[in-house]
């Protein structure tokens, strides 16, 4: 692994000589920089062009660069890469420079942008430049704008960074395959005033989705709706780092969508307002007030708050199913059931069989047997017990005092003193009764029992 701070030295010094290069010199491949690690790198100064507040990429990070002549050079190599889901789970992915997702693209508005693409996959690739307006060549679709690019090949696109905003970058050849397999990016295009729209923290993330079948470690690419992993960066809670912030900062988290649904991103504690779009800011007198806002697939979104109260505050999917881990959703309701006969004749049958959910759920007490490399349906384990979260799940952590800088998990909140729910140890008093009836409800005739099974499609 090279670390960003390895290189963004080793690439200073190279920039001393640059200056005197030819122009067929220039035209050499930036060096691929590769990271392994699912951490959340802090964020770094751009050491060179114009200056901007760098974004946080969650359990990701940013793709250093180089000036070459007024242009900044970047170079992604699209490749196989192994990627940690949580702890516990690993998957084999598709990827930039060593990582699902690929590392954020950071550039400044009006920026002169030239992206080196080296394919190491098994397979042709492109990469699209999604939301960004360019030149029509320099669109990244596969058949139509470009050739593909072929396995060792390597293409080169320039277009200028036109629009401040959010966008993303994926392959537009094979697509379905190549996204099911992970094969994505951010890319935040910073305003060439650093101080228009400036925030303090700035949280960047790709919602994301796999299908890895319970003790598996590849994603079945031909799946359409029914995914069984729902991450973001390719990660699930609790493998999803905090959102640290100070209190008082203002904070902007941008989320962009490339599962094949929606996801109403819903936030504890604070009001928030949309404050991008796919088409950029929004105007000061166009926006409101929220706690929820909803991703449509392909759309990426920026909203914005000021982390006024203290706490630990959820921040998730509001799709029950998307903050669960595998194997979700073929558990039938068993709520009031009382198994306890049946489990007996079951497990003469099968005798791994066990009772689930007859008072409602519990699935994080479960003990389950699991195969390896899978994550329990729900987990995560809180300072007052299981959290029972899974999936596109994870904290806002607002503390006083914080450095500006500081992206370190500073432990679970400590409510002060009479601010937490508490257990009632007082009387009951006698819960009223309803009168006795009068009259019996005349019986229904006879009729046969209709067996409408629920579902058939199932929206995921
Ligand atoms: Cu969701």
């Amino acid at each position: 692994m090279t670390s960003r701070r390895d290189f963004l030295t080793a690439s200073g010094a190279a920039l001393i000589g640059a200056a005197s290069v030819s122009r067929v010199q220039a035209a050499s491949l930036p060096e691929a920089i590769s990271q392994t690690l699912p951490d959340t790198l802090p964020p770094q100064a751009p050491p060179n062009g114009r200056h901007f507040n760098p974004v946080v990429t969650l359990n990701g990070w940013s793709l250093p660069w180089r000036m070459k002549n007024g242009w900044k050079e970047f170079h992604l190599v699209a490749e196989p890469v192994v990627r940690e889901i949580a702890p516990g789970m690993k998957a084999n992915l598709w990827g930039y420079n060593g990582q699902s997702p690929g590392p954020t693209i950071e550039v400044v508005e009006g920026d002169k942008v030239r992206i080196f693409v080296t394919n190491k996959l098994p397979e042709y690739t492109s990469v699209h430049w999604h939301g960004q307006i360019l030149p029509n060549g320099m669109d990244g679709l596969s058949g139509l704008t470009q050739p593909p690019i072929l396995p060792g090949k390597t293409f080169v696109y320039e277009f200028e960074a036109k629009h401040a905003g959010t966008f993303m970058y994926h392959p537009h050849a094979d697509e379905m395959t190549q996204m099911a397999m992970g094969m994505m990016g951010f890319w935040v295009t910073h305003p060439k005033d650093p101080k228009f729209m400036a925030v303090d923290r700035d949280f960047v993330f790709i919602l994301n989705a796999y299908d890895v079948e319970p003790g598996s470690y590849t994603p079945k690419v031909n799946t359409m709706l029914d995914f069984n992993l729902w991450t973001w960066n390719s990660r699930a809670f609790p493998g999803i780092d905090p959102l640290v912030v100070r209190r008082g900062d203002r904070v902007r988290i941008r989320a962009g969508n490339l599962t094949m649904t929606n996801h109403p991103l819903h936030l504890h504690g604070h009001r928030f307002e949309v404050t991008g779009t796919d088409g950029g800011w929004v105007p000061k007198s166009a926006r409101w007030p929220e706690v929820t806002t909803d991703i449509a697939v392909g759309q990426m979104r920026a909203f914005e708050f000021v982390a006024e109260h203290p706490g630990d505050w959820v921040f998730h999917c509001h799709k029950a199913h998307h903050t669960m881990n595998a194997m979700g959703h073929s558990v039938p309701t068993m709520i009031g059931v009382n198994q306890t006969d049946i489990a007996k004749k079951i497990s003469q049958l099968v005798p791994d069989y066990m009772v689930m959910g007859d008072k409602g759920g519990s699935m994080g007490d479960m003990q389950m047997p699991l195969p390896d490399n899978t994550l329990p349906m729900m987990m995560g384990v809180g300072p007052y017990g299981n959290i029972e979260m899974g999936g596109m799940f994870s904290i806002v952590k607002v503390r006083e005092g914080l450095a500006r800088n500081d992206y370190k998990d500073p432990g679970w909140y400590r409510q002060p003193p009479g601010t937490q729910a508490y257990e009632w140890t007082g009387n009951m008093p006698a819960a009223p009764e309803a009168p006795p009836q009068r009259d019996a409800l005349p019986s229904a005739p006879d009729q046969p029992v209709l067996n409408i099974k629920r579902g058939g499609v199932h929206e995921h």
